[in-house]
């Protein structure tokens, strides 16, 4: 045995080993805590799909019982090129799901980012026409929703369709096909998949001006017999914000119009903000700069300690509303994986998740297992 695979084995030995101590003094994993009330799902990438993260596949299948690819099955990925789609990693990615017993989700079916430039061109560089438009859709969603048919079971339709003032915002699919590119997509995933639950997913709809954008959305779907059914508000929050106050306010506004909830991307951000504005828009970038960049070598107790309580505060909620609430997922495993460590700046120290770069389990997962298991007895 070469002298790299001896240290590997005997880092995950030890890992294991203290993974059994934190477990021994929490016997509960967060699936656990949760069952009964919705599932508790992870962002992988693919390093966890193909098994090189052995550690981290290993915090997943104990941990959690639903999984979402973070990149996968984003259109740039699946289907980079017109005519050519690239399964393998999508493959492993729902095995891996099925090996487990997992809710499998899919993410995502029509957004304006990681899109290629091909779909809306035609071979002059001109955008095409709405009917073109429409039938590349199609053929997209018949082709990935079609082959995982029954095996993935909940798919994000239309991703980050709003502004942040609740308009449509001016993406290619809005400009070339009209505002019903969204009753499209949704009525190709329901005829490819009928089974599937399908949703529309947006990030800090617990702003009132964009969620009230949202609610007139999903409301105009439902009137017009469109299969939504689920809002996914994907969590991206921060220690001060929302409110919980605000969070229930949300979850409750959605619960009304007949549509389940899912928290489909959750992570709390501790970091100075780089931005004043409450987004996860991929596209922003800010500089570099020491101070947005505080504990980069080691989180305080006392900030720790806040984000969990913070975890253990939004769990509440989350439970509180469990008959609407199916799903909570983190987006990813641990503070390492976690894209936050570098956006909107590069190369930051991020702690949003919960557990941590060693891979073990911080103050907040025993704090979320604590309010599950506080929870369950009712
Ligand atoms: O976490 C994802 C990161 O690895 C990618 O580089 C980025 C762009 O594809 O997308 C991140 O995930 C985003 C998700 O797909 C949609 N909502 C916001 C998420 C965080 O940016």
């Amino acid at each position: 045995m070469s002298m790299r695979r001896k240290v590997a084995l005997a880092a995950s030995a030890a890992f294991i080993a203290t993974l059994a101590t934190a477990t021994a003094q929490d016997p509960t994993s967060l699936k656990d805590a949760y069952k009964g009330a919705f599932v508790v799902g992870a962002a992988i990438n693919n390093a966890q799909i193909t098994g090189q993260d052995s550690r981290g596949d290993a915090i997943i299948s104990e941990q959690f019982d639903s999984i979402s690819p973070e990149n996968v099955l984003k259109w740039e990925r699946v289907h980079p090129e017109p005519g050519t789609y690239a399964f393998d990693l999508p493959d492993k990615y729902v095995a891996f799901g099925e090996k487990h017993h997992m809710f499998i989700v899919g993410h995502c079916l029509v957004w304006h980012s990681q899109v290629p430039g091909w779909v809306f061109r035609d071979d002059k560089g001109n955008f095409v026409d709405r009917d073109t438009l429409l039938k590349r859709m199609h053929d997209h969603i018949q082709t990935v929703v079609g082959r995982y048919k029954g095996r993935i079971q909940s798919w994000d339709v239309v991703n980050e369709a709003l502004n942040e003032d609740g308009t449509l915002r001016q993406s290619p699919w809005l400009k070339i096909i009209g505002e019903d590119y969204i009753e499209k997509a949704f009525q190709y995933a329901h005829e490819a998949d009928p089974q599937a639950q399908l949703t529309y997913n947006d990030y800090s709809l617990e702003n009132e001006t964009k969620r009230k954008g949202a609610l007139a959305l999903i409301t105009k779907l439902k009137a017009e017999g469109i299969p939504v059914t689920s809002v996914g508000l994907q969590g991206h929050l921060g220690l001060q914000w929302p409110s919980v106050e605000t969070e229930d306010v949300t979850i409750s506004d959605f619960a009304k119009l007949g549509v389940k909830v899912v928290v489909s991307e959750l992570d709390i951000d501790v970091l100075p903000p780089a931005t004043q504005q409450q987004t996860a828009d991929v596209s922003l970038k800010v500089e570099q700069n020491a101070k947005l960049n505080p504990y980069a070598g080691g989180l305080p107790q006392s900030v720790q300690q806040e984000l969990a309580k913070r975890y253990a505060d939004l769990f509440g909620v989350f439970l509180k509303h469990r008959d609407v609430v199916t799903r909570v997922t983190l987006w990813g495993v641990t503070d390492a994986d976690s894209w936050r460590n570098d956006w909107p700046v590069k190369g930051r120290t991020s702690y949003p998740l919960l557990f941590d770069r060693n891979g073990q389990p911080k103050p907040a997962f025993h704090e979320v297992v604590r309010i599950g298991k506080s929870t369950e007895a009712r």
